[in-house]
């Protein structure tokens, strides 16, 4: 028997929008699936329907790729008037998706990290070295650094370029343009056709930002050819040279171009989320955060940590692993049936029709987590075979699934462990976490201080820590 999908009342051409925070949509589609249950339906402007689904059950017969396949949903459609057929928002059936996916996946193997180290320590201590300079009574705002440092770290392991945000004060111009682009796509989803027709400066304003982070990655792209195309051994010298070892094409300049923006945007701004939030739990929970000195001060024997010291972690991983459970930056993935189907044997489906997973709410189930949703307990990724991997979909899904996983959690685990090794964090505003909302999620207005641990000044890349102010 066809099963009734909850739909809260509609307004008209405005549909739920109402019933929707702008500011906070993902929120807001949080709080309607604990009040209408696993699976509801919205009308949004433009005539749109959607289905949100976000228990277990049904998530894991949608994450059946025999039958499902990722859509390129509004959302993406309108990252991708940037990104255009890069990996992201490409669909699986686009030939660029295939090709460059060949082409790209040995850069992330866990191969391709080992190599990556050397340039990831380099951008951890810039971290390291700038909280170390603080005055006892300065604090730190969490996000804002996070995104310099995983901004710099997928400059320089992906393009071997700098961009040097420990140096400015200011965002890179990079950024500036990428966050407001960011924000007005996610501002287009919810206008209607005329407003949106009206709104000529934004309109302006966006294609400038386009413009702009076209031209940084054409010098960037510029400049490698200029010092000869075969150099380097990065994601760019993969896109450049690289062939799909099934048809031995190669990547035109256009998709390069969209590639390279995808990496940016992608590369950064969810692992920076990550980070963040980490930080967040463990200040509130200071036995996790006991646990977690006593594994860095037992492992990251060195002055900087070896690739082989960042992989034995394993707590901090089950931190950020945690983190990613109760707040997974990328909040929400979109699947369609590829044929007529019925969705975990009780909604009917049409080929083409989709499901949008809301991935927190997933990660709250109580019939597969235990009743203890909320609390923050890395031990339940000890045991990696009583994980229940089907409602754990922080990476999103199958081939579709995140390509850059191995590089976020090695930066993650290598940032963390190395913070906690060198400071004493204290949550001195007694912060009440606010989730701020663009295409990825992260706490609004964090900041903390940092106090230098080392009793016996050890030194990291020539800044001795008990030259420190002490407390
Ligand atoms: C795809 C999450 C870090 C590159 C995805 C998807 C998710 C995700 C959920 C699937 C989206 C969908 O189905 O529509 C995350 C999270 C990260 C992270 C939570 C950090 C904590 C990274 C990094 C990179 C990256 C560091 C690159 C260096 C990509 C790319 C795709 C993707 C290129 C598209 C893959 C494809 O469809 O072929 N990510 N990601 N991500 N991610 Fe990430
Ligand atoms: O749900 C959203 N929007 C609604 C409309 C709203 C008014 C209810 C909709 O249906 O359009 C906003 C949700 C956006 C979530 C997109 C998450 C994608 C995040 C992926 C980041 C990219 N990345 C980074 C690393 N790897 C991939």
């Amino acid at each position: 028997m066809e099963q009734h999908i909850p739909q809260p009342k509609s307004f008209g051409p405005l549909g739920n929008l109402p019933q929707l925070d702008l500011e906070a949509p993902v929120q807001s589609l949080m709080r309607l699936a604990e009040e209408l249950g696993p699976i509801f339906r919205l009308e949004l402007p433009g005539g749109r329907k959607e289905l949100y689904i976000s228990g277990h059950e049904l998530v894991e017969d949608a994450c059946d790729e025999t039958r499902f396949d990722k859509r390129v949903w509004a959302p993406l459609q309108k990252v991708r008037a940037f990104t255009g057929d890069g990996l992201f928002t490409s669909a699986t059936t686009e030939p660029n998706w295939q090709r460059a996916h060949n082409i790209l996946l040995p850069s992330f193997s866990q191969m391709a990290m080992r190599g990556y180290h050397e340039m990831m320590v380099d951008i951890a201590v810039q971290l390291i070295q700038k909280w170390l300079r603080l005055n006892p009574d300065e604090s730190v705002e969490v996000a804002e650094d996070m995104t310099r440092l995983t901004l710099d770290t997928i400059g320089l392991c992906g393009f071997d370029y700098r961009f040097n945000s420990f140096y400015r004060e200011q965002s890179h111009p990079f950024i500036t343009s990428m966050t407001r682009a960011l924000d007005e796509a996610m501002g287009q989803l919810q206008r209607l056709n005329i407003q949106q027709k009206l709104m000529v400066v934004t309109k302006r304003q966006f294609q400038h930002d386009i413009q702009a982070m076209y031209a940084l990655v054409d010098k960037i792209i510029a400049e490698r050819k200029a010092h000869g195309q075969a150099s380097g051994n990065d994601l760019l010298a993969h896109m450049l040279n690289g062939r799909d070892p099934e048809t031995g094409e190669r990547l035109d300049d256009e998709n390069i171009r969209f590639q390279i923006i995808t990496f940016l945007i992608a590369g950064h701004e969810t692992t920076s989320g990550l980070l963040s939030f980490a930080l967040y739990y463990l200040l509130k929970n200071p036995d996790k955060l006991q646990k977690a000195y006593e594994e860095v001060d037992r492992v990251l024997v060195d002055a900087v940590p070896s690739y082989t010291q960042v992989r034995e972690l394993s707590y901090i991983r089950m931190i950020l692993n945690e983190s990613l459970r109760l707040w997974p930056t990328a909040p929400a993935f979109a699947l369609f049936a590829k044929e007529d189907t019925i969705l975990a044997g009780k909604y009917p489906m049409k080929k083409g029709d989709s499901v949008n997973v809301l991935v927190p709410i997933v990660h709250r189930d109580k019939a597969v987590w235990g009743e203890d949703v909320e609390a923050f307990r890395p031990e339940r990724f000890e045991d990696i075979s009583k994980v229940p991997h089907h409602a754990f979909k922080p990476f999103g899904n199958g081939q579709r699934a995140c390509i850059g996983q191995q590089f976020a959690m090695q930066e993650a685990v290598l940032v963390l462990g190395m913070v906690l090794k060198h400071f004493e964090i204290i949550d001195h505003t007694n912060y009440q976490l606010k989730v701020k909302e663009s295409l990825t999620l992260k706490p609004d207005g964090f900041t903390m201080r940092v106090h230098p641990r080392s009793e016996q000044g050890f030194t990291i890349a020539g800044v001795d820590e008990s030259a420190q102010p002490k407390q």
